[in-house]
Order: structure tokens, then C-alpha cells, then sequence
């Protein structure tokens, strides 16, 4: 069984990335054969960033992973451009990918219109650079949060494309979104996703903030007028408290409800609070200790990327024959 998850270096990691991609991840890395968690700073260039803050960035994510769990001697955990395979199979998968299926896609729209200066062709690509990336490795499994659904499912379209085109190299990926939580809301704008680039900030959590902070955060919840807590569509306030309080503790949203039944919002959010503070504490301590060791952080992506490598030149020795093209760089004449 092949998994494989991205994630974007895009600085501090919010409670979204956490519930409802990184806790998948260390699944992932039991069941994975092996797994594959790869930092993808080539994606980060799709939008404005800084070029001398992104190594940094690198660092912070790989840290904040292996903080809250993941074992890179159990997984195989490295930088997108180290491995120069992702951006040429990127390429290669553009001959079947339909110009019309990338214009459809929600993130390019949502992204693009926010963009302020130029929108780059690389925000245009980035679910084929995505598809390259779970493609390269085989991927049976995709961990995701559930934006990205439509994103694997293009992979899958750009493999079945490939596939009847060039014959059966690659495989075709499913995702794995977990049942609650695949969906954390902004707590300002419950109407929104928690999110890096969008939302608020007082709405997004991160996962190093301080326990004070969170509580804070949660207790100036957007939430309705009312004061019972259970969900509902016209509560999205407190349907997101509920479902991330059922996370945290790890009990069904129905219990949830049961607990709190009477409470009112203010005692309620203060026990989401806690909880929330609770759930990343000890990933915060140990991501302080691992963030400090950048040599060994270094050490830890350059063997990835060995690793990540043997899986992947096979796979683009595959794709070169299948399409026509001469023998690659790696294997020089
Ligand atoms: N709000 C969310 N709830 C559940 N899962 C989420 N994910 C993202 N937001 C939520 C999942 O986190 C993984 C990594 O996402 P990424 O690589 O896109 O990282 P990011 O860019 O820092 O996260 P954002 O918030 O998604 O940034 P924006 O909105 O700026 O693009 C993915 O598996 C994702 O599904």
C-alpha cells in the first residue's frame, strides 16, 4: 500500500492541517509501505512569497511534522525540489491534461482573484504539479483534508487519461478525508475554511500558539445568538466547535452535544479551548526542541530525498518509454 500527502511550507501550520491532514499522515505511516510525505516548496512558489524566508519555512513544516508524529526512519519525508522528477513528470502530464478541467478547478479561482499583482501560470498548473506528486510514487492512498478532493480526483483523471494514452504505467489514487474533521471552518468566519492564505486571524489557530491563546481565540468564536449547543446549518459557529471539541477529545459530535446540553455557549467554549490547547501542547513542546537542530532538520530531507528518489526514477524510466522520449539524464549514456 503506497501513500502519499503533500503539504504546502507556507509557515505556521493551522488546527485545519492538523485535524484534518496530519493526524491522516501518521496513520498513513503505519499502513504506508512506505508512506510518503513530501514538503512541497515548488507549490509555494505559485502565488507572491519571499524567496529568502521559504528555506526557513521548509524547516518549520518538516519540524511541525515530525513533532506530531511522523518518524522519518518509518516514512520517507523530504523537500518537493530535491527531487527534480516532480517537475518534469509536471510537465509530461500536461499532454493529458485537459485545459478545461484546470479551469474548473475551485482553488485556482479562489486563489487567483486574490492575487494582487500577477496571477502566475504556475497557480494555473498546480493540480498537475499536485498530480506529478501523488503519480510519481505509485500512490494507492492520498491523505487529505477535504479542499483537496477535487484536486485527487483530477489525478485520477490525469492517470486513467495517461494510462489509455500511453499504456498502464501509472496508478490511479483514491483519497482518504477523514469523517469528521476533513473541514475545520475559520472561527470569525465560520462560513469559510480555516485557511493559511485566506480567513482571519484571529479565526485560524495555529498549532505552536500558546495555550492562553487558543482559549482566547475560542472564547471570540463567531457564534449565533442562540445558546444551545447542538449543530445545525444555520449554526455554523458552533457546529465547528462541536465537531473540533469531538476531535479533540476523541468522541462523537452526538455525545458532544449530550455533555454540553443546558450549558449555554460561554462554558462551552471554554472547555473547546482547552481541549483544542490540550491536543497540540505536546506537539508545540516537541516541535520548540526539533526546530532548533536545523543541521540534523537538513540531514533528515537530504535522506529523504535519497529514499523518495529510488521510488521515483523507476517510475519516470516507465513514463519516458511509454511516451517516446529518450533515455533521461539519470541514466547517461
Ligand atoms: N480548514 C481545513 N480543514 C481541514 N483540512 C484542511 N487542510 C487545509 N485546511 C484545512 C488540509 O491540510 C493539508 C495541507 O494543506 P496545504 O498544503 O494546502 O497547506 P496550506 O496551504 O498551509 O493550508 P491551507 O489553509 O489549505 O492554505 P490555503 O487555504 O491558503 O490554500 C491539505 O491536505 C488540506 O486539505
Amino acid at each position: 500500500m503506497r501513500i502519499f500527502s503533500g503539504i504546502q511550507p507556507t509557515g505556521r501550520k493551522h488546527l485545519g492541517n492538523y485535524i484534518g491532514a496530519i493526524r491522516g499522515y501518521l496513520d498513513g505511516q503505519e499502513r504506508g509501505d512506505p508512506a510518503v510525505y513530501c514538503i512541497v516548496d515548488l507549490h509555494a512558489t505559485s502565488v507572491a512569497y519571499e524567496p529568502t524566508a521559504l528555506p526557513a519555512y521548509v524547516l518549520d513544516t518538516a519540524a511541525m511534522l515530525m513533532a506530531a508524529g511522523l518518524d522519518p526512519e518509518r516514512c520517507v519525508l523530504f523537500r518537493q525540489s530535491d527531487v527534480a522528477e516532480h517537475s518534469e513528470l509536471c510537465w509530461l502530464l500536461a499532454s493529458v491534461t485537459a485545459y478545461g478541467d484546470l479551469q474548473r478547478m475551485h482553488q485556482f479561482k479562489e486563489k487567483s482573484a486574490r492575487e494582487q499583482e500577477l496571477v502566475r501560470t504556475s497557480l494555473f498548473l498546480y493540480p498537475v504539479l499536485q498530480a506529478a506528486d501523488i503519480l510519481l510514487y505509485k500512490t494507492d492512498e492520498v491523505p487529505v483534508g477535504d479542499d483537496q478532493r477535487q484536486h485527487v480526483e483530477l489525478a485520477r483523471e490525469i492517470a486513467r487519461r495517461f494510462n489509455a494514452t500511453y499504456g498502464e504505467v501509472l496508478v490511479e489514487p483514491e483519497h482518504v478525508i477523514p469523517t469528521s474533521g476533513a473541514r475545520i471552518m475559520d472561527l470569525q468566519e465560520p462560513e469559510a475554511k480555516m485557511s493559511t492564505t485566506g480567513g482571519t486571524e484571529q479565526g485560524r489557530i495555529y498549532i505552536d500558539d500558546e495555550p492562553g491563546a487558543i482559549v482566547k481565540k475560542v472564547k471570540r468564536a463567531q457564534t449565533d445568538s442562540g445558546s444551545e449547543i447542538a449543530r445545525a446549518r444555520e449554526k455554523a459557529g458552533i457546529s465547528n466547535l462541536i465537531e473540533v471539541y469531538a476531535v479533540a477529545r476523541g468522541v462523537a459530535p452526538e455525545e458532544v452535544e449530550r455533555e454540553f446540553g443546558g450549558q449555554g455557549y460561554g462554558a462551552f467554549k471554554q472547555a473547546v479551548g482547552e481541549a483544542i490547547a490540550d491536543l497540540l501542547a505536546p506537539v508545540r513542546e516537541r516541535y520548540r526542541e526539533l526546530r532548533a537542530d536545523e543541521s540534523e532538520l537538513e540531514r533528515t530531507l537530504a535522506a529523504g530525498a535519497d529514499r523518495a528518489r529510488e521510488i521515483a526514477v523507476p517510475v519516470m524510466d516507465e513514463v519516458h518509454e511509454a511516451m517516446g522520449l529518450g533515455r533521461s539524464v539519470r541514466h547517461p549514456r
